[in-house]
């Protein structure tokens, strides 16, 4: 093969499952499944697979997803089939779960949840058993799903199962979430303990942009004897932002937060809706650039978890996770930026054949980010850091 080996003085390990990927939300649905196709063809042309441990992921078992959710809740998902989105006696229970046209029902639900809700918990054990010093599921990263019910195209939140198990471990736990939506979930379920700190990047308008949360003043309960007081990290930010400003903030807040909080072990959520031209999305990035941030966070030198998420332009998505995959393998200087021939699918990457096209130039969103904007997010999350240490 093409010279790809193992990562010299540290071990990554990739969780994946095929049967994942065959799964529907329906044809006008943005998220596919599909994507992780494209994702897998990449990765193995390149020969990455040489440099990782392959794990074939196994489905969560209820037990262990009801770590996080409620039994109802599960069993619900485990017995609902798509007619019943027309029983009128199934009505009121499917609506009071959030079920509808962001989180329809479709056939193999519970096993798509399962699946991926598996990978991560797979992953985040080989962490905590040392087995592994990065570990990857790119099906994963559903962070809006909630307790008890469905939420922006996720039904099972594998995130707060993953960092659970991390959680027996390591004391503390730091999530980055750079999906252009905010991670809701993951927040929600560790806002009332300091032993998780969240940190999401995301485009931010309360009314007119999903899920209308995460404002940089919203940081957990302010009541000075709730110990998750301020453990929540907000990055609000306004359309088409670039590589440059992004990974600088990127840079500033993380290791500020790192130094503040010094963490144990790192989760990063790596939706790929923040790319340029993504169907939903309303950032600027390139790969390069979404790419920055997993590179910074890898030097950190922390057992990480590096899950999926969004990302609605499966083109991109997959060039932005295989791209990552190679950084996170220390190989990204020995990938052809030209998509090999062997690529089943390599139609889908017409007409450059690159992994990095020029994706801010294609579909320009005008940058609404001032540099003023930038730094006072800076400023006030580093004094938000500084009341956190109390
Ligand atoms: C992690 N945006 C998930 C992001 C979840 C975003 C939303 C859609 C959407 C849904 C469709 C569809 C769509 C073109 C886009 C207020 C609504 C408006 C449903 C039509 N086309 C992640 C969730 C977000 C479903 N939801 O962070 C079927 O866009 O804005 C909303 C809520 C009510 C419901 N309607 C949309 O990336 C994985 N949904 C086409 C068909
Ligand atoms: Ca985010
Ligand atoms: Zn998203």
């Amino acid at each position: 093969h093409n010279g790809i080996t193992r990562p010299k003085g540290y071990t990554v390990s990739y969780h994946a499952n095929p049967a994942v990927e065959a799964h529907h939300f329906g044809s006008s649905h943005p998220m596919k499944p599909w994507r992780l196709v494209l994702t897998k063809e990449l990765v193995l042309a390149y020969g990455m697979h040489h440099a990782m441990d392959l794990y074939l992921s196994r489905a969560a078992t209820f037990e262990e997803m009801a770590e996080f959710h409620t039994e109802d809740y599960l069993e619900f998902l485990r017995q609902v089939i798509p007619a019943d989105m027309e029983a009128a006696e199934q009505s009121d229970r499917i609506a009071s779960y959030n079920i509808g046209d962001d989180c329809p029902i479709f056939d193999g639900l519970f096993n798509y949840c399962s699946l991926y809700a598996g990978g991560t918990v797979d992953a985040a054990r080989k962490l905590v058993n040392n087995q592994a010093d990065i570990a990857i599921n790119w099906s994963g990263g559903l962070h809006h799903a909630k307790k008890t019910e469905a939420s922006g195209f996720c039904y099972v939140n594998d995130i707060v199962l993953g960092i659970l198990q991390l959680l027996r471990f390591h004391p503390r736990v730091m999530y980055i979430d750079i999906d252009v939506h905010h991670g809701d979930g993951v927040e929600q379920a560790f806002w009332s303990t300091d032993r998780v700190l969240t940190v999401s990047f995301h485009k931010y308008d309360k009314d007119n942009f999903f899920p209308g949360t995460g404002a940089l003043d919203s940081n957990g309960p302010s009541h000075p004897l709730n110990p998750g007081s301020r453990h929540a990290i907000n990055v609000p930010l306004n359309d088409g932002i670039e590589d440059g400003d992004y990974l600088q903030l990127f840079k500033a807040v993380i290791s500020s937060c790192v130094e503040t909080y010094n963490p144990g072990a790192i989760v990063l959520q790596c939706g790929a809706d923040s790319l340029g031209c993504d169907r939903l999305g309303c950032f600027n990035l390139n790969v390069t650039g979404h790419g920055a941030c997993v590179a910074y966070t890898k030097t950190l030198g922390l057992p990480m978890l590096v899950v999926g998420g969004g990302g609605y332009t499966p083109r991109n998505v997959s060039r932005a996770w295989a791209h990552e995959t190679s950084i996170l393998i220390d190989a990204a200087d020995k990938i052809d930026p030209n998509i090999p021939d062997t690529v089943t699918f390599r139609n889908q990457f017409a007409p450059d054949y690159s992994l990095f096209p020029p994706l801010s130039e294609m579909r320009k969103i005008e940058n609404k980010n001032s540099k003023q904007y930038l730094n006072n997010l800076v400023a006030t999350i580093r004094e938000q850091l500084r009341y956190m240490q109390g």
